[in-house]
């Protein structure tokens, strides 16, 4: 089996808006009441599929859910039509595009019946995200059937899980046996902690991980309260490297050791505090980057264009680069509609090492493939959206047909 890690980007939904909804979320709540432009939003998206294709890495694609979330709407009593706008922004959200919060992966080799395991979010702390997981179950069952995948359902509601954003995995290679780090949140000073520790360990169990390479480690208090609402705001791992921001965790040394004592020529990538402070990260995005390493071996970071514009992580980013750094490329990528809702290249996509082979075809991206997309994106999407439009039969009704010609177009007519 030649295990490869494949990206699977969420296609930005034509519902995407912006309207505030994520408490602890700093760019959701700056951009609240803008107007949004979907068409944009989604050809960025494709855009960064591109980029990584051309760089020789495997790229994979999930669907839009569909909105409004009409069963929710009943279950509370109302219609897309009669709901106060707030439930009506709930209902109509794109969130489903930050496919790092879908599920947890732990692939084949780190798991006792040596299957690659998803276990979906139940994204319970904020009611729009709530409303995405029966969807994305129903996606990933189709994407995922192939006997060499075991998919479950969310955690109970109980415990918070917000996926893969709260997850890293460190590994000499993505085809051999790595350790799994799971980061929850305790308190977030005002705002809250999105990932319990009691979702982490079920997780971890539901896996069927080696308790001897597993590691549960909190987010440190402080980073929470200055808007890393989850761990990949703060840190991101690819094969052997870590790299983080000082402030990232509760107790980073334990870390540090835990993956030096199993990990083969370890390397943690640390950003001081003095160098680049919490709130120029967090606003840059720098580690929400997407941390890869294309077929040439450079080992390349997929880095929003904030990050080139933020003095403090350029100077950094050019200070590593001209030194022997792990990270040896920067590509700087375009996806301003989705950091406006705090949404980053890592946000956008979930990573899966698997034999690419056993992923149902629908799912996987090509040039081909992405044309066809970006002509489909270009007719069917709004090209913007105002926070007062989100209720008007006309766009509720253009909004529904793009997402049904997006699903004829990938012959996904199944998951309508
Ligand atoms: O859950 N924003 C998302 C951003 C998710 C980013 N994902 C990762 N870090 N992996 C969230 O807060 C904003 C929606 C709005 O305000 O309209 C939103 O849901």
């Amino acid at each position: 089996m030649a295990i490869r890690e494949i990206n699977f980007d969420g296609i930005v939904g034509p519902s995407h808006n912006y309207a505030g909804l994520s408490l602890g979320n700093l760019a959701s709540a700056r951009n609240a009441g803008e107007t949004s432009y979907p068409r944009a939003a989604a050809l960025q998206g494709l855009a960064k599929m591109r980029s990584n294709i051309a760089l020789g890495l495997l790229q994979g694609l999930f669907v839009p859910p569909p909105r409004p979330a009409a069963d929710w709407l009943a279950a509370l009593g109302t219609s897309i039509g009669a709901a106060d706008p707030v439930i009506a922004a709930n209902a109509m959200s794109a969130s489903a595009m930050w496919a790092a919060n879908a599920a947890t992966v732990s692939p084949a080799p780190d798991t006792a019946d040596r299957r690659c395991h998803l276990t979906v979010a139940n994204l319970k702390t904020m009611p729009h995200r709530s409303l995405e997981w029966p969807d994305t179950l129903a996606q990933l069952q189709v994407a995922f059937a192939a006997p060499g995948f075991a998919v479950h359902p969310p955690v109970p509601v109980a415990f918070g899980d917000e996926g893969a954003a709260n997850h890293m995995r460190l590994a000499a290679g993505h085809g051999e046996p790595g350790v799994e780090i799971f980061v929850y949140g305790v308190s977030g000073g005002p705002f809250p902690a999105r990932q319990h520790v009691e979702a982490s360990r079920a997780v971890a169990r539901l896996h069927q991980l080696d308790r001897q390479r597993t590691f549960f480690g909190a987010q440190s208090e402080e980073v929470i309260a200055a808007g890393a609402f989850h761990n990949d705001v703060v840190a991101v791992a690819n094969e052997r490297v870590l790299f983080a921001h000082e402030l990232a965790f509760a107790d980073q040394a334990a870390l540090i050791d835990f993956c030096a004592a199993r990990v083969r020529d370890f390397d943690y990538v640390e950003v001081a505090a003095a160098d680049v402070p919490l709130a120029d990260a967090i606003r840059s995005y720098l580690f929400n980057a997407q941390l890869v390493t294309p077929p040439d071996g450079v080992m390349t970071l997929v880095a929003p264009t904030e990050c080139r514009d933020t003095p403090s992580v350029k100077a950094w980013i050019d200070r590593h680069l001209a030194g022997n750094g792990a990270i040896r490329r920067v590509d700087y990528v375009d996806v301003r509609q989705s950091m406006a809702n705090g949404g980053g290249p890592a946000c956008l996509r979930l990573r899966v090492a698997c034999d690419p082979g056993e992923v149902d075809p629908r799912f996987l991206a090509d040039e081909a493939k992405l044309d066809r997309l970006e002509r489909l994106v270009g007719e069917q999407w709004p090209a913007e959206l105002e926070p007062g439009a989100i209720q008007a039969p006309a766009m509720i009704e253009q909004i529904a047909s793009a997402r049904r010609a997006l699903l004829d177009g990938l012959d996904l007519g199944q998951l309508a």
